[in-house]
């Protein structure tokens, strides 16, 4: 797998965080700056980034990325969240940040976005139904935001809540999930330098049906624990309540690491289908970040801890 390193991944993250990440992948002198701004006449929203850890796989282009979505609030087909989030109004935006920490606070997407640098990601993304797409995310690090509010030492899990709006979301009037669709994880896995709050897609700022205005992207984990249309991040002291695992909890586990030695229980995980392509690929450990990753779980059995 190729992968460029940039220097956002310094040797302050794996002494601050305790994380290993292997000096041979740190490199320098990776930039370039990105400016996307939004049709005239709409609020400006122009997102600014230098390129930062990616993929050199070939993007999935836009109009699928766009078009062939699981955004369970706007219906179950993967055309609906295109089609029907018309209504949704991504904007004004606040997102509350709160639970174990000093300094919880109430923040407005365009300050989000103003405080914080942000980058460009060429992620892949593996969908636990079988699918994969590379997707160009602009966004920033959760672990700036999380630090931002101090956490305190009972923080040891993040839960992440959707926005609930069933007059702009038309899904949210059936029982699909019970809503707001939420999602968590573990403290040391959302301060991973990866893991990313994405307020952006091919350079402009995120189209409704993939997330907007802010979605997290952990690109290990299967896609369903990159949560969309975020209002709420707390710490928490305990395992929080995730939507997938509460509706089935024996097809998806809370940690939901690809993995293609776990099937679901309804079918193989060993393959995917990279959207655009015909044959299907083996899907890799920790959708192929393992290098950097696998470390967060030394010790733990995948098998049971799926
Ligand atoms: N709130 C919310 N977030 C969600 C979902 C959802 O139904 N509701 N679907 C998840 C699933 S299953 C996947 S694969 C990804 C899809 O992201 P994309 O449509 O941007 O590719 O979003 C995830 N986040
Ligand atoms: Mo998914």
């Amino acid at each position: 797998m190729l992968i460029r390193h940039a220097p956002d991944l310094t040797d302050n993250d794996v002494t601050d965080h305790g994380l290993y990440l292997k000096r041979r992948t740190l490199m320098t002198g990776l930039a370039g700056v990105g400016l996307a701004g939004l049709a005239a006449g709409e609020a400006r929203a122009d997102l600014s980034f230098t390129k930062g850890f990616s993929t050199t796989e070939k993007a999935t282009p836009k109009e699928d990325i766009t078009s062939y979505n699981n955004f369970y609030e706007f219906g179950v087909d993967k055309g609906d969240p295109a089609e029907k989030s018309g209504r949704f109004k991504p904007r004004p935006w606040t997102v509350r940040i709160d639970g174990a920490c000093e300094a919880p606070r109430t923040v407005g997407i365009e300050d989000l976005i103003k405080a914080n640098k942000l980058e460009e990601r060429i992620y892949r993304m593996r969908c636990v139904e079988g699918w994969s797409m590379v997707i160009p995310w602009v966004g920033f690090p959760l672990k700036d935001l999380l630090t931002s509010v101090k956490p305190t030492s009972k923080a040891r899990f993040v839960a992440f809540e959707t926005v609930m709006r069933p007059s702009e979301m038309p899904g949210q009037a059936w029982n699909t999930l019970d809503w707001p669709y939420r999602e968590g994880l573990r403290l040391d896995e959302a301060m991973h330098p990866l893991t990313l709050m994405a307020v952006g897609l091919y350079g402009d700022v995120l189209p409704n049906q993939n997330g907007a205005p802010l979605r997290l992207v952990v690109p290990w984990k299967y896609g369903f624990k990159g949560i969309k249309s975020i209002v709420r991040i707390s710490l928490v002291e305990n395992q929080p309540v995730t939507a997938w695992n509460k509706l089935a909890p024996r097809e998806y586990g809370f940690y939901s690491n690809v993995n293609p030695a776990v099937d679901h229980p309804r079918w193989s995980q060993a393959t995917e289908r990279r959207i655009g392509e015909f044959r299907r690929r083996d899907t890799l450990p920790f959708n192929g970040y393992g290098e950097w990753v696998a470390d967060l779980y030394r010790g733990m059995d995948l098998k049971k801890n799926f």
